[in-house]
This record gives structure tokens, C-alpha cells and sequence, in this order.
């Protein structure tokens, strides 16, 4: 592990070992204090909002094919804040603090050049398996997301493979009138590579796809290093109508740089570089409630962000064991957890009309959700 601090190379070599056993569920392995990002997972909804101008801009598409188009640019330009921005900020990837149920992550992006504000709200549905619920919305624009994730990990003994489940799906009213479009959006399947020298970072692997009510199939595949180019984090897109498979457009790039339309050589589809990515505006410790996430995990993220690892440990086993608490005097009174912002359901209907139209049995037909429920007021909950 060359990039492994000279203290932990002992634990990192534990860590690698322990990994061997490893079944499902990563989230709650301990892991040596260098490689712990002091970062929610309910944060990382975020990332499908870091250009809000391009999310809003889907509804301004003329035609359904052009906002086929603005939906698959909006969810390529989303890559590279979801897979590289902790390698960007602290070097490497990291592990993301474990959410306990019911956390909460609450924040918008401001209006600008009238595009309209964006809200986001982010619950933590589930503790075992971890899964994270979000809803997106740019009211003045007309354009929601609504999506759960959660991830299945194994190590091949180099890479850990993460499937990841759940869906999102993105409901459009276009701006030229018309019923409202629905998009699901299949999440794809990531490789963590570089374990073994204590510096993993992402490669995103195999396919996912974009279905939409109106008709257009979008594939998306990918590769990394010795691929067309021999570059890391390629893609190729293929835009297809969905009753006749018949190849519209392709799209093809790095998803952390710059993509064509056509080959190579065609218009610039997407440039990375060239919009400024925008983070979520979060309120103020002080002004957010004790489910809120950043408030919740303070301490601990005190502690690793200043090397006390101490400190974090001791608030992560306080948060714990409360949590353990919580769960026995649930089952004594015979009760259960309360979502606050969402509805489970066993099957999205929606979910089950798009997949039944993706081809090549991308995905199942049928899958539970969480559903966003309107009305409940943000930041609402305080205790219980
Ligand atoms: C796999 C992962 C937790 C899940 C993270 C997800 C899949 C969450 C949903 C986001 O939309 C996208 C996303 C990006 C992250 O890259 C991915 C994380 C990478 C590592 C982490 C593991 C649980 C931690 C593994 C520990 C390693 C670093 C040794």
C-alpha cells in the first residue's frame, strides 16, 4: 500500500483481509481512520444537481427527442461530481459515514438568470440494507427527480464490485405544453480499483439505461482504461426509439471531460469543464435539527476531519448504540420506524410501465419505492 500512512499500513493490511469475507453490505466495516471521509451518504444525492441550469433546461426542450437529448447531457454531466469529487477533494475515494434511519439531508440550489430554485430532500429509509431516499425539484421549471439507492459490494480480491439497486425517475412537463414525461434512469455498476495501494478511486462498468415514456431508449456503456481511446472513465450512448431499435444518434467521451455527438470527431455533446458545477446550499449547524445529517454526525465528523480519531470513534459508538436503543424499545411496544418524507411501496407502477418498454431486459419488472409524499414541512421533525 504505498499510499497507505506508515501507522496504518498494519490495519490497511487487516482491512484488505477482512474485505476476503466480506458479503453484501460494506457500510458498516470498520475501516482504518486515513481512508474515512467525514461525509454522509444522504449527502450524495446532491451530486444529481451540481448543474441545475442543465436540469432545468430539460424542459425547454422543443421536441420529445430533443428533451430525450437534455435528459441523457443532464445525467452524463451528473458522473463526474457522483464518481470523482472525493478523489478531487481529499484525494482519494473514501468511506462515507454510515446513515442512521431517519437521517435527513435538506438544501437548495438558488434561482439565477430565472432558471427557478431547486429543492432537494434526502431520507435515510433503511439502515440494514442502507437505503437512501431523494426528491429533487425545480418547480418553476417543471422538471422532479425521485430515486432510492442502496449497494450490493464484492471484493474480487483487487476491486470491490458494487451493483447498486434502485431507480430514479424524472417526471418533465414540458415548456411547449403536453403531458407530463416520465424518464427512468437505471443506475450503473462501479469498480472500486486501487484498493490495494490504499488509493481506490471509481471506474464505472458495464451499462444503464434511460428509458423514457415517450418512446426513446437511451444505453449507456461503459468502459475505462484501453477502451476506443485508452482513456479512463469513457462512455458511449447510444439513443435509440424504443419500438424499432433503430439507432438515432450516438453520443461518445470521457464522463469526466469532454463527449461528442457522432464520433470523435463531431460537435461537442458535453464539456465538463466548461460549466461550473454549483453545491447545494445547506443550512447553518445552528439552524438545523437533530436528524438533520450534518448536525447529527458534527462531532465525529470533527474528529476525522482533525486526525481525533478518538473523538470520532467515541460519537460514532454513542450515535450507534442510541440507535440500537431506539430499535429495542421499537420492537418492545411492538412499533416501527416512521418515514418522514416518503411512502414505501412494493411497486412503483410507474417504475413497472417504463421497464416493461426498456429492451434487452436491462432491468426487472418490477421494483419497490419511495414515493415522495407532499406537504410534510422540511426540517419539521425534531425528536421521536
Ligand atoms: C460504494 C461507496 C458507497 C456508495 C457510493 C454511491 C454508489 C452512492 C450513490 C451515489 O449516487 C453514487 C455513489 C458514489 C460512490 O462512489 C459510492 C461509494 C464508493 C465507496 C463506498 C463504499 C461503501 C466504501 C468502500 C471503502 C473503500 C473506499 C475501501
Amino acid at each position: 500500500g504505498a499510499d497507505v500512512p506508515q501507522e496504518q499500513k498494519a490495519t490497511w493490511g487487516a482491512f484488505l483481509k477482512s474485505l476476503t469475507h466480506m458479503t453484501g453490505d460494506l457500510s458498516s466495516m470498520t475501516a482504518p481512520p486515513f481512508i474515512l471521509s467525514p461525509v454522509s451518504l444522504t449527502e450524495f444525492p446532491a451530486y444529481w444537481c451540481e448543474h441545475p441550469g442543465l436540469f432545468a433546461e430539460i424542459s425547454e426542450g422543443t421536441t420529445p427527442q430533443d428533451r430525450m437529448e437534455r435528459v441523457l447531457r443532464w445525467f452524463i454531466a451528473t458522473l463526474k461530481g457522483q464518481y470523482t469529487t472525493r478523489n478531487e477533494k481529499m484525494g482519494s475515494e473514501k468511506k462515507p459515514l454510515n446513515p442512521v434511519l431517519g437521517e435527513l439531508f435538506y438544501g437548495v440550489w438558488p434561482d439565477a438568470n430565472g432558471r427557478g430554485e431547486t429543492q432537494l430532500i434526502v431520507e435515510q429509509v433503511s439502515h440494514h440494507p442502507p437505503i437512501t431516499a431523494y426528491f429533487i425539484e425545480n418547480k418553476k421549471a417543471g422538471v422532479k427527480l425521485q430515486g432510492h439507492s442502496g449497494q450490493k459490494t464484492a471484493f474480487t480480491g483487487t476491486a470491490i464490485n458494487v451493483k447498486q439497486s434502485g431507480h430514479a425517475i424524472l417526471y418533465v412537463t414540458p415548456r411547449t405544453g403536453g403531458p407530463i414525461e416520465s424518464y427512468l434512469i437505471t443506475l450503473p455498476k462501479l469498480r472500486i480499483e486501487g484498493i490495494v495501494w490504499g488509493s481506490p478511486y471509481i471506474e464505472l462498468v458495464e451499462t444503464n439505461a434511460i428509458q423514457s415514456s415517450t418512446g426513446f431508449t437511451a444505453q449507456i456503456d461503459y468502459k475505462g482504461r484501453g477502451w476506443v481511446s485508452g482513456k479512463a472513465h469513457t462512455f458511449k450512448a447510444t439513443l435509440t426509439q424504443t419500438d424499432h431499435k433503430k439507432s438515432l444518434q450516438t453520443y461518445e467521451g470521457q464522463w469526466t471531460g469532454v463527449s461528442h455527438i457522432g464520433g470523435s470527431k463531431g460537435p461537442v455533446f458535453l464539456d465538463t469543464s466548461a460549466g461550473v458545477k454549483e453545491e447545494v446550499s445547506v443550512a447553518s449547524l445552528e439552524q438545523q435539527g437533530p436528524w438533520e445529517s450534518r448536525r447529527l454526525w458534527e462531532k465525529v465528523a470533527k474528529g476525522i476531519k482533525g486526525a481525533n480519531y478518538d473523538l470520532a470513534g467515541t460519537e460514532k459508538s454513542r450515535i450507534e448504540n442510541e440507535q440500537r436503543q431506539r430499535r429495542k424499545d421499537e420492537a418492545a411496544a411492538n412499533g416501527t420506524w416512521d418515514l418522514w418524507h416518503f411512502t414505501h411501496v412494493d411497486a412503483e407502477p410507474e417504475y413497472g410501465r417504463l421497464s416493461t418498454m426498456l429492451h434487452d431486459k436491462l432491468t426487472p419488472a418490477h421494483e419497490d419505492a419511495y414515493i415522495f409524499k407532499e406537504g410534510v414541512q422540511v426540517g419539521s421533525r425534531s425528536t421521536a
